[in-house]
């Protein structure tokens, strides 16, 4: 079964969101395999982002997800990364579908509530990146 990497962003902790977004997820039928809250140090946050270096918004993204406490997980399921971003809804909230996370819970591209892998293949990068093997539970649904 494929794996996918999500991370509550700081405003959903300040805006006490993180139960109701976690509930979508798992209504869905996704299977929770890891849960870890942490501050993400620039360094691992660089690591995640580097795609995005010298972009115009990069600085800026660093600074917000180094904020405050984010919420980091692992989901699986089958075709878990394409259906997790289905739930998650387009990068630009004017872009993404009322009914999605991004769809109903923001307002700017800066601040869009929660990141998602965007392929298998980053899936497995992050998830390397922000948990060890030990904190990774493969219970039988
Ligand atoms: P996504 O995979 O949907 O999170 O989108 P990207 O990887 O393209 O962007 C990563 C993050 O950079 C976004 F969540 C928010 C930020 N971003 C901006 O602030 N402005 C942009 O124009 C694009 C992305």
């Amino acid at each position: 079964m494929e794996r996918c990497f999500t991370m509550l962003k700081p405003g959903v902790l300040r805006r006490h969101l993180a139960g109701e977004i976690i509930s979508r997820m798992e209504r869905k039928g996704l299977k929770l395999t890891a849960s870890k809250m942490m501050v993400i140090s620039r360094e691992l946050a660089e690591k995640q982002y580097a795609e995005h270096q010298g972009k115009p918004f990069y600085q800026e993204l660093v600074d917000y997800i180094t904020s405050a406490p984010v919420v980091c997980f692992v989901w699986q399921a089958d075709d878990c990364v394409a259906l997790v971003r289905k739930l998650l809804g387009a990068t630009k909230p004017l872009e993404a579908a009322p009914g999605t996370i991004r769809g109903d819970y923001c307002l700017h591209t800066q601040h869009n509530i929660m990141h998602a892998s965007d392929s298998p293949e980053s899936a497995e990068r992050e998830i390397t990146l922000f948990f060890k093997p030990t904190e990774i539970f493969d219970w039988n649904d």
